[in-house]
């Protein structure tokens, strides 16, 4: 069966630059294509944060043997009162997992501003040393946009019947569970931290290979379009080599967690 990767982007042009809107990614079998794309260009139309004017569909043939496998990362909630009760919890978790205090704050300062230059929100993700408060992406109007992922649908099936109940058992979820196996599988990052730019979702989270999928409640006040992705790493990480695999290297999360729940 030939698999394709599905990607879509969209941005509006905002004082002569690009502004980042929304964007997807799939792997799906040619027979879903048209629907997947469909489903896309929907989405991308219909954003919270505006109506694009530029929107890139890309499809592009996955060699099977290529795919990288992976365990989905197990799901927590830390429920916290206010935004600085949040990011006192992001801190913490971050630290935790072994990120230094003065980068976990840097992080956070920098997803409250706005990571692109001009406090604008970026398409990608901030590769941040995890040691010293250092940015590594080389280009951070763009930043590294982890790409080619989906999940194993029979697999995202059990996971949704498996946390129902905790009614979170939607695409934005599993989306950013997928993105956080694939970043945190790689052996240079430490952790990710993340919030939604979208001006209506205040949840974040925090994940590393330590605690899993941590969702922190409130990372950002309602109504601010201001968010991002940083993934923290090790010092001597050949930068290249990991862009690369986060970029190019198809995955799929084809296996459940079966770690056990570390106490917060
Ligand atoms: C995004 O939508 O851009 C980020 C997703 C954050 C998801 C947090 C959650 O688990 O609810």
């Amino acid at each position: 069966m030939s698999l394709f990767s599905v990607r879509m982007r969209s941005s509006r042009e905002e004082q002569g630059t690009p502004v980042h809107i929304s964007g997807a990614e799939r792997i799906v079998a040619e027979t879903d294509l048209e629907r997947v794309a469909a489903t896309f260009v929907q989405r991308a139309m219909q954003h919270k944060n505006g109506t694009p004017d530029f929107v890139n569909l890309s499809i592009e043939r996955v060699c099977p043997e290529e795919i990288m496998s992976l365990e989905a990362l197990p799901i927590q909630t830390c429920d916290v009162e206010d935004v600085e009760e949040g990011h006192r919890a992001a801190h913490h978790l971050l630290c935790e997992a072994g990120v230094s205090s003065e980068s976990a704050n840097f992080a956070i300062a920098l997803l409250k501003a706005g990571p692109a230059p001009g406090g604008r929100v970026m398409r990608g993700a901030v590769l941040l040393d995890a040691e010293q408060p250092i940015r590594m992406e080389p280009d951070p109007h763009r930043g590294v946009r982890v790409s080619k992922l989906d999940w194993e649908p029979s697999v995202l099936e059990s996971w949704c019947n498996g946390i129902g109940h905790l009614g979170i058992a939607r695409p934005r979820v599993w989306e950013a569970i997928a993105i956080a196996s694939k970043v945190t599988a790689q052996p240079e990052v430490i952790a990710e931290l993340c919030w939604s730019d979208d001006q209506s979702y205040i949840t974040g989270y925090v994940a590393s290979q330590q605690f899993g999928y941590v969702r922190v409640t409130h990372l950002k006040p309602l109504g601010s379009l201001i968010g991002g992705r940083v993934f923290f790493i090790r010092a001597g990480t050949d930068i290249q080599s990991l862009i690369s695999r986060l970029e190019k290297q198809p995955a799929l999360v084809d296996r459940l967690p079966t770690r056990p729940y570390i106490e917060l």
